[in-house]
């Protein structure tokens, strides 16, 4: 039997994965995926007869940071990733075929999996001039998303540039930078954000989609929901500080000695989504508020433009006594910091020159 006519039970079978194991795995995403526990044991019973998932998976105007993040997610690792859960048929960076062998890779690969295979996108698309400011093999990224997204079951916009733009968006944008879902507005796109994306967050969207057949629960903003329905301030370990008013005031005080809340140094937290504060980074060891520096809000759209820049605090850069301004009155800065964030956003003005 081929490995793509076999399920992933019999593969994993042959591997001495037990359906323990498996029962074992599917009870630890359920919970990253925030579904109820019962759902685990459905899980594994629809992994156990899931064929491997054919991934194709597109790199446009990016930094390769994605990718990278992708390497290193370590549950599944993305040797399991690619040889049990899903078939990664085409990645440029990651396949051993270049050129025209490569063309011809990404063409069968369409073919034999028409309607069914997830599009994997990262980067921005830009759209200025036609198009001509990336390219493969002589294609513009913009007419490759639409000629390979009509025959995608649904597309993987993995990263802020591929969700939002991101980095090459920022002003001025030369080079019209969009993202996946200003394009394509016909399919399913879940946007996976973060500058890189957290990468058990593409591991859970992944393995919820060869267990279920469709995406995760989204939100507005096409967001799996378990993991962006929070912002990282709901879940800083540095929350308390925020709430008995203890803020860092520099990055070598005595409160940024004694992990006071970074809040007033920049940190974007309260306006951020992302899963950063639950899941970490590096195998769950830390997260950049746990390294000493604040949020700058790399998963939320135009991040590299916010007014101020990431190391101005989200009450308006007022420094200490900010709190006086009745901003955070009654803990409630999720609420008036962002709808300050949200306000400055409005401003018709673009800011001038590079980020800080
Ligand atoms: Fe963007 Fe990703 Fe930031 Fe880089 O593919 S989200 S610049 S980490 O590489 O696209």
């Amino acid at each position: 039997m081929s490995a793509a006519d076999a399920t992933l039970g019999e593969m994993l079978g042959k591997s001495g994965f037990s359906r323990r194991g498996l029962l074992k795995f599917s009870i630890a995403m359920t919970a990253s995926l925030a579904l109820p526990p019962g759902v685990a044991s459905a899980m594994a019973a629809n992994l156990a007869q899931a064929r491997r998932q054919s991934v194709i998976w597109l790199s446009f105007q990016e930094c390769t940071g994605c990718l990278e993040t992708l390497l290193r997610t370590s549950s599944p690792t993305i040797a399991a990733l690619i040889f049990d859960y899903i078939s990664l048929d085409y990645q440029e960076a990651l396949m051993s075929a270049a050129g025209s062998a490569a063309e011809l890779t990404l063409r069968q690969a369409v073919a034999a999996n028409r309607g069914k295979y997830l599009l994997a996108i990262d980067g921005s698309v830009p759209v200025a001039d036609g198009g001509v400011y990336s390219l493969t093999g002589g294609q513009a990224n913009v007419s490759m998303l639409q000629q390979f997204a009509p025959d995608a079951a649904a597309i993987l916009a993995i990263g802020t540039c591929a969700a939002y733009g991101g980095i090459p968006k920022a002003y001025p944008n030369p080079t019209g930078a969009v993202g996946v879902e200003d394009v394509i507005t016909n399919k399913p796109i879940v946007n996976i954000p973060g500058c890189p994306p957290v990468p058990e967050v593409l591991s859970g969207v992944l393995v919820y989609f060869v267990s279920f057949g469709r995406l995760p629960d989204l939100d507005d903003r096409k967001r799996p929901l378990a993991y962006f329905g929070t912002t990282i301030h709901d879940q800083c370990y540095r929350r308390p500080f925020y709430d008995q008013g203890k803020f860092a005031k520099s990055f070598d005080d005595e409160g940024a000695r004694q992990g006071w809340c970074l809040f007033e140094l920049g940190c974007k937290g309260p306006t951020t989504h992302n899963a950063c504060a639950s899941l970490k980074w590096n195998d769950n060891t830390s997260f950049p508020i746990e390294s000493g520096h604040g949020c700058l809000g790399c998963s939320e759209p135009d991040f590299w433009d916010q007014e101020g820049g990431f190391y101005t605090s989200l009450a308006g850069g007022k420094g200490p006594g900010w709190e006086d301004t009745g901003i955070a009155a009654a803990g409630g800065i999720a609420v008036g910091a962002a709808a300050a964030f949200a306000a400055r956003h409005k401003t018709a003005k673009p800011p001038q020159g590079p980020q800080k």
